[in-house]
């Protein structure tokens, strides 16, 4: 019997609400929101502001990824690692009934071919007249779950406990083949003329507590155990952002795709990992936030929904442990992320909520989108405006765009068609 996406994601909620019972009562009122205070974006540390891009680039931007790495999701390894190379498993140039090639490519981190890999899934449409745009994002529950395709090869890798769904072992099952074809818009997007490309969050870190232990760059990351680690060592959100780094390696040497113009994208914990990637990697040309919440796009010192206690103790292996010490704690943090979203500029970024989507606090990743509209100010790129949260359904801004749409946490038809549109506009004709 084919297993429900539904059900899935019911049986990891259920997980999440029993761990939830330790945390303060979650607010869900704006009136009961406590004063904060945001860090600047355009104010160096010794106390002197940034009023241009010089200053930014030289001085600001790696002062505050240095903060990020330290406090928040930890250091990452710097580069591609020595030996790391790939081979080309499987093509299909016949893929979605004729319009794709579908190529299967096994990324290895060390030498030899017995170590620690990833898949990296593409479709790419047949017949561009020139090499296309691309969609990378990392999926959560394996590349088999983006499209029915029954050519997609299952993952190796442990994947989510799905006791609850029926399915008592961590091994991938082709019962869950396409369950995310929803959620991916494979073929929408390749009608459009992009390629997509993805691979599985747990290739390069399993989602569970003890996972990093088994993370794919652990030979070379330092310590892993999730407890152990140094406390600026890196979290799974780190190390996913670091995949989407190696796929962009990958995507660069292959004349067939133009690696210039790559929407990283990513949705809820997913949305994390893209944004702290693209942060690092300017090598990402545009940005999309599904959803991404608290560590993502949401403020932390906005006490709304999720905090960093409740993160922290419900995903303990996402973070640095450094970020732990701001557990019922906001006010001392040296950062709010906004300034990682101010990162990004002046690339296009895409910041979007969902109405029903509380535990992501919608209205603090709008206020973080708009403070970030400092740094594209800076770039003579608009943000989204000094108005209030926009009704759903109606997208504000520019370079810096954002939108809520009516509905639960999910990544649904309209917001692939939003996504769409903005990198047309600035992928396609630029
Ligand atoms: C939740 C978590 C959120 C978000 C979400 C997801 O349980 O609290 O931060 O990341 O999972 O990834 O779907």
């Amino acid at each position: 019997m084919a297993i429900s996406r539904s059900v899935l994601l019911l049986a990891l909620a259920t997980t999440a609400m029993s761990l939830r019972a330790n945390s303060p009562p979650t607010n869900y009122d704006e009136a009961r929101v406590p004063p904060y205070a945001l860090p600047e974006i355009l104010r160096l540390a010794e106390g002197s502001s940034v009023a241009d891009v010089a200053t930014w680039r030289a001085r600001r931007r790696p002062e505050l990824l240095a903060l990020f790495a330290a406090q928040v999701y930890g250091r990452t390894p710097a580069g591609r690692p020595a030996g790391m190379h790939w081979q080309v498993i499987a093509v299909d140039r016949a893929a979605l009934g004729g319009r794709a090639t579908r190529k299967e490519i096994t990324v290895w981190v060390a030498p030899g071919t017995s170590g620690p890999h990833f898949s990296l899934l593409i479709y790419q449409p047949n017949g561009a007249a020139v090499p296309p745009a691309i969609f990378l994002g990392l999926n959560f529950y394996g590349n088999h779950t983006v499209h029915a395709d029954p050519g997609i090869a299952l993952p190796d890798s442990w994947v989510p406990n799905r006791e609850k769904a029926g399915v008592t072992d961590n091994r991938a099952s082709a019962a869950m083949r396409g369950v995310e074809t929803a959620q991916w818009q494979v073929e929408t997007v390749v009608n459009r003329g992009y390629a997509t490309a993805t691979i599985y969050c747990g290739d390069l870190c399993p989602d569970h507590a003890d996972g990093l232990a088994g993370n794919i760059a652990a030979g070379f990351g330092g310590r892993p155990g999730t407890e152990d680690r140094p406390a600026d060592a890196w979290g799974a959100v780190g190390v996913w952002a670091w995949g989407l780094s190696r796929a962009l390696d990958v995507l660069a040497e292959d004349s067939s795709l133009d690696a210039r113009r790559v929407a990283v994208h990513g949705h809820s914990r997913l949305g994390k990992a893209a944004l702290w990637a693209a942060a690092q990697d300017e090598r990402f040309a545009l940005v999309i936030s599904n959803e991404s919440g608290c560590g993502g796009a949401a403020l932390s010192k906005r006490l709304f929904g999720e905090t960093v206690g409740d993160i922290n103790r419900q995903f303990p292996h996402w973070f640095a442990r450094n970020f732990r010490r701001f557990n019922e704690n906001e006010a001392a943090l040296p950062v709010d992320q906004h300034q990682l979203l101010a990162l990004l500029a002046p690339r296009p970024l895409y910041v979007a909520s969902a109405e029903e989507d509380r535990w992501a606090d919608p209205h603090g990743e709008f206020l973080a989108a708009q403070a970030a509209g400092a740094a594209y100010g800076l770039f003579g790129q608009a943000g989204v405006g000094s108005g209030a949260l926009p009704a759903p359904g109606v997208p504000v801004g520019d370079a810096l765009r954002y939108h809520i749409r009516p509905g639960p946490h999910d990544i649904t038809p309209y917001d692939w068609a939003q996504y769409l549109g903005f990198a047309d506009h600035w992928l396609q004709s630029h």
